[in-house]
């Protein structure tokens, strides 16, 4: 089976293919939260919930694997690296308190995924300290454990957190897909520039496609 995609069809193997939500934490995308504080335009982000919602539900009924991530750090801040804590001289920073709790801290309201994407009981939640979710996580181990080779990767931001993941996961082996509608950047010469990069040089980190794509090899 085969979803359209570029540069070339997608070799799509269902019982070997996971879809990986990445970062759908309610202080990058709602209203309020710490991204719109910093001065971002969260619309950006918000117009991936719907074709998320829809992959989500598709993905779910036909039974496959779905694992979520967040971005955040244990409330003690020992996993922090204090160049991290400190990039960007903002006047608020990870750890500090924000509009919907303390900033990307684990437990705290705005850390937690957005209601319209929530995970249900057994999907798996990777709480990654860094960028990419492979970093300092269990994410390999638990894709290795179920046979998993290839990820349809959605989520925020293209360029940061979803790009950095493609990376990582493109030199541990695995091929994978992106649609373009499923991810965000509240930037768009940075979505366009994310995108292209994944398929550039022949597809030299993985796939772009679209959800209405994915959708239809499901179907
Ligand atoms: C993500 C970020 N999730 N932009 N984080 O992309 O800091």
């Amino acid at each position: 089976m085969t979803i359209d995609a570029e540069p070339y069809p997608f070799e799509f193997a269902p019982a070997a293919c996971a879809l990986l939500i990445i970062d759908m934490q309610r202080d990058f995308l709602e209203p309020g939260g710490f991204g719109e504080m910093l001065g971002n335009d969260v619309s950006q982000l918000r117009r991936t919930i719907g074709p998320n919602q829809r992959l989500l539900a598709a993905w779910r009924a036909a039974g496959l694997p779905v694992l979520h991530t967040r971005e955040g750090h244990r409330p003690d801040l020992s996993d922090l690296p204090p160049a991290k804590k400190v990039r960007g001289r903002s006047k608020t920073c990870i750890g500090d308190s924000g509009p919907m709790g303390r900033i990307l801290v684990r437990g705290e309201a705005g850390h937690d995924i957005i209601p319209e994407l929530y995970p249900l009981p057994g999907e798996p939640v990777i709480d990654k300290p860094g960028k990419g979710a492979f970093y300092a996580t269990d994410l390999h181990a638990i894709l290795g454990s179920r046979g998993i080779r290839q990820l349809v990767v959605t989520g925020v931001t293209t360029e940061v957190c979803v790009n950095t993941t493609v990376r990582e996961a493109n030199d541990r082996g695995y091929d994978c897909l992106v649609p373009d509608d499923c991810v965000g950047s509240y930037f768009p010469v940075f979505q366009e520039m994310g995108l292209k990069m994944i398929k550039a040089q022949g597809g030299i980190f993985g796939w772009v496609s679209s959800s209405e794509k994915v959708l239809a090899a499901l179907r």
